[in-house]
């Protein structure tokens, strides 16, 4: 018996400290990025020095086939060259950033990942690393509790600006620590600036490009599923999110953009990539230009048009010409590949890359012809695309054709609306709900450029952030019968911009999902407390690099167990789950919706969220947990408010109000 317990105690430690080192290293490979790997990680600077993937053929699933693919091209001097922009919307570039991919995706053990890890991070352009890194980190089983360090924090050049990182190279040379205060782009004689805490908030931009992290579109493992519908979803939901904070600052809703009309905001980044340059700036009204090497608006309108056509036929047809229905359930995916669009579209030549080449097109405008050579714009990267207002207006765009497609779709009838088994007889809010700014730091040692001789000196920039105060909600439910079920909550704008009320019809679109979770109902009274730090859209806070550092290399150094934080990346920070309301109360309708815990895909859900954030970012290498069409119930037409009112739906006015401290 006590040699049991000594051995499980063993064991035990043997697996968190098999943690600790992998956390230790993954830190280790991402600090510093531009420099080469310290001499005092010794493990890491021997594999980059002497360990030889060809040597180790079989600690590969491929036999070591991935490698040798990245090692020729390497050796023919074909890779983008270190300390140099590298784009993912660049075909070659990214090309290159996959075949990193794949290597790491076909270690066979973590110490194969590490080392390849390793030597790649000398050998290939440090963007392409770090993506590399990033992506292969989400999706390898060898990884999956590793944290990964916050990304404004590893390449801090694509979250700030240009004043902070001089600020910051200031503090270095003097070697005087600072602390420096962010300020958002451009200037209050500019409307949009009213919402720029949002587009430029680093928690929701990393939120944005870890979706692109755990949904590439060019992804070509596992099959992901949902993965078109996913990006609709996400995308419509982030274009709902910016229409609330412009509601709430007596902004009309964003419109769409139009290839033929002028792009009406300009946009100056202020921003500086680590090598090459300034990102190029918009001025106002820019009128859109065909880019060289990548489209001509009219291809464009062409596309935009083959897909209309495909909508309104009821079905698209594939590379043979065979016709695939966008039937109820699968219309939305298929739509949502091939607009974005992403290797499961079955006919990229004919429905092209709408999406992505948009955002090309756009981040080009400044320099459409390349006689100025200006490096990529702010669209060109998913780290730093919602700060242009632009993005929301190609967002609304898609979002628009999503839309005419779903409209199209038969609205759902009371029998698809309701649920017999519950009725809600009280809905309120626990706590106020209240929005205020608050400071938050984060570290800039990792933008600059140092040598092992150097000492560091703490330099922080610190900008405002939404927030809100704590707050459930507390719904009472008379159920008939012992049953799961699924509770839906939405926030819904009440008024426009000039205060008119809209219909639900009018509303629906701009619904925000802020939580959705499966419950165990009894027969009887029931009461549902559910607090908004639970929601399944949104993650805590992210770990800072520092803290990863400092744990790991405190866990490995003593062989105790590291503490373990929330390592899914993708998700909605918890702080922005409220729209900024307003002094008086920015008026908003909560929705609940309760229905049959039948649409429920995985039979735990009722006790396991699976990770958290599946709302927007689904479960990790499963099955998206909810059967419906994302978004329902306000995915389709509402003609007849009736069919909402029913005794298992039920929405109140609620106020969400602002205090600045
Ligand atoms: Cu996320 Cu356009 O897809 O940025």
């Amino acid at each position: 018996m006590k040699l049991l317990l000594v051995l499980s105690v063993l064991v035990g430690l043997a697996a968190a400290d098999d943690l600790a080192v992998q956390q230790q290293a993954v830190n280790r490979l991402l600090l510093k990025v531009t420099e080469p790997i310290r001499s005092y990680f010794t493990d890491l600077r021997q594999a980059a020095d002497s360990w030889d993937p060809r040597e180790h053929k079989s600690s590969y699933t491929d036999e070591g086939a991935a490698a040798e693919t990245l090692l020729k091209e390497i050796e023919s001097h074909r890779v983008l060259e270190q300390k140099k922009i590298f784009s993912l919307f660049n075909t070659r570039q990214r090309e290159e950033a996959i075949m990193l991919v794949h290597v790491l995706l076909n270690s066979k053990d973590f110490e194969t990942f590490k080392n390849s890890a390793a030597y790649f991070r000398e050998r290939v352009n440090e963007g392409e690393f770090v993506y590399a890194l990033y992506v292969a980190v989400t999706h390898s089983e060898l990884t999956s509790d590793i944290v990964l360090p916050p990304l404004y924090e590893v390449t801090p050049h694509l979250f700030t600006n240009s004043e902070i990182i001089n600020k910051a190279y200031g503090a270095k040379m003097t070697q005087t620590p600072g602390k420096f205060k962010m300020s958002f782009t451009g200037s209050q004689q500019n409307p949009e600036q009213r919402v720029a805490y949002f587009g430029e908030d680093v928690g929701m931009n990393s939120h944005h490009v870890h979706w692109h992290m755990d949904f590439p579109f060019w992804w070509d493992g596992h099959k992901i599923d949902r993965k078109g519908e996913l990006f609709f979803w996400a995308h419509h939901q982030l274009t709902a999110r910016f229409d609330a904070e412009r509601l709430s600052n007596h902004m009309p809703m964003v419109d769409e953009l139009y290839w033929d009309r002028p792009i009406y905001e300009g946009f100056a980044p202020h921003t500086t990539y680590r090598y090459g340059g300034e990102f190029p700036s918009r001025p106002d009204n820019k009128i859109f230009e065909d880019v060289d090497g990548i489209a001509r608006i009219r291809d464009m309108k062409i596309l935009e048009s083959r897909i209309h056509d495909a909508i309104d036929h009821g079905y698209i047809e594939d590379a043979q010409g065979n016709h695939i229905a966008l039937d109820e359930e699968h219309g939305i995916d298929i739509l949502g590949n091939i607009i974005e669009s992403s290797t499961y579209s079955p006919n990229p030549q004919y429905y092209g890359s709408l999406h992505n080449v948009a955002h090309i097109m756009l981040g080009r405008q400044a320099d459409p012809h390349g006689k100025f050579n200006l490096p990529p714009g702010v669209m060109e990267h998913f780290e730093t695309a919602t700060r242009d207002p632009s993005f929301f207006r190609l967002h609304k765009y898609m979002n628009n054709i999503f839309k005419d497609y779903k409209n199209t779709l038969a609205p759902y009838t009371a029998e698809d609306l309701g649920y017999a088994n519950a009725q809600i007889t009280d809905l309120s809010i626990d706590g106020e709900l209240s929005t205020f700014f608050e400071d938050y730091e984060f570290n800039l040692i990792n933008a600059i450029d140092d040598t092992e001789s150097i000492d560091d000196v703490d330099i922080t920039t610190y900008v405002s952030r939404l927030n809100h105060k704590d707050f459930s909600y507390n719904i009472g439910v008379t159920a008939n019968a012992d049953e799961v079920a699924t509770v839906r909550i939405f926030l819904c704008p009440k008024l426009d911009s000039n205060g008119i009320e809209y219909t639900l019809d009018e509303a629906r679109w701009g619904c925000i999902q802020v939580d959705k979770f499966w419950t165990s109902l009894s027969a009887g009274k029931n009461t549902i407390t559910r607090k908004a730090s639970e929601s399944s859209v949104t993650i805590p806070d992210r770990t800072h690099f520092q803290t990863l550092i400092d744990e790991a290399d405190e866990a490995v150094k003593s062989g105790s167990a590291l503490e373990k934080h929330n390592a899914r990346a993708c998700g909605l920070p918890q702080r922005l789950l409220l729209p900024k309301g307003n002094e008086e109360g920015l008026e908003v309708e909560l929705f609940v919706s309760i229905t049959s815990g039948d649409d429920a895909v995985h039979s735990d859900l009722v006790s396991n969220d699976h990770g958290g954030s599946y709302g927007y970012c689904g479960i990790k290498g499963q099955e998206y947990p909810d059967k419906r069409a994302m978004g329902y119930p306000f995915d389709r037409r509402v003609p007849d408010d009736r069919t909402f009112r029913q005794p298992n739906i039920k929405w109140e006015t609620v106020k969400i109000f602002h205090h600045d401290h």
